[in-house]
């Protein structure tokens, strides 16, 4: 039975729209994966002590079938893909993708934290995810995102800029 899941995507190396439209293709073309849902694409200024350039950011939902660690393997795989260097952590990068949620999976292992343990401060993550899955429960508190984005100040933080374009791929 395929799982709903929740991933952030960002970059703030250009050209970043073209990163965020290939991740989300990558990820398109994973086994047993359909995207459901996209958000829109906002510009957000770099959170974190990094002084860096402003970012892409959104969100989008698959259901799969990939398990949780499967998943996010393919997903490290495509940053690699992407040329993501990990030389400083919370650094500039290519393509950034966090897994957010996996159904109501909590997991804490060496590799792999559910649900992502920053998305409910984050007004990058939690403003593209409430516009497609306001309603969907965080599965720690057992509140809806939008209780949890009503409590940030996200005034100034986030523009959306536009949507992406996905080409149309063949699932299986
Ligand atoms: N990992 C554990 N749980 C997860 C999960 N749920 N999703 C592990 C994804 N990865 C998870 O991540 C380090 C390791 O986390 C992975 O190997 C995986 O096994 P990373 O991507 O190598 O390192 P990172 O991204 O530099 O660190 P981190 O803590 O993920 O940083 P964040 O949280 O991604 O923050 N400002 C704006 N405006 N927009 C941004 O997108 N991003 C960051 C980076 C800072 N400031 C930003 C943004
Ligand atoms: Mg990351």
């Amino acid at each position: 039975m395929p799982k709903r899941a929740y991933i952030a995507i960002g970059s703030n190396i250009e050209d970043r729209r073209a990163h965020l439209e290939s991740g989300i293709s990558a990820v398109a073309a994973f086994p047993n994966t359909c995207i459901t849902a996209i958000s829109s694409i906002y510009e957000t200024p770099p959170i974190g002590p990094v002084e860096q350039a402003d970012f892409l950011n959104g969100v989008f939902a698959v259901d799969t079938s990939l398990s949780p660690d499967a998943l996010l393997i393919s997903m490290l795989q495509t940053e690699k893909d992407h040329l993501r260097q990990r030389n400083l952590r919370w650094g500039p990068r290519t393509l950034d993708l966090d897994l957010l949620l996996y159904g109501e999976h909590i997991v804490e292992s060496a590799s792999l934290t559910l649900p992502h343990p920053h998305m409910n401060d984050r007004c990058f993550v939690l403003v593209p995810l409430c516009e497609i899955a306001p309603n969907q429960h965080h599965p720690l508190t057992g509140l809806a995102l939008a209780t949890h984005l009503a409590a940030l100040d996200c005034s100034g933080e986030t523009k959306a800029v536009g949507r992406l374009t996905l080409a149309p791929t063949d699932h299986v």
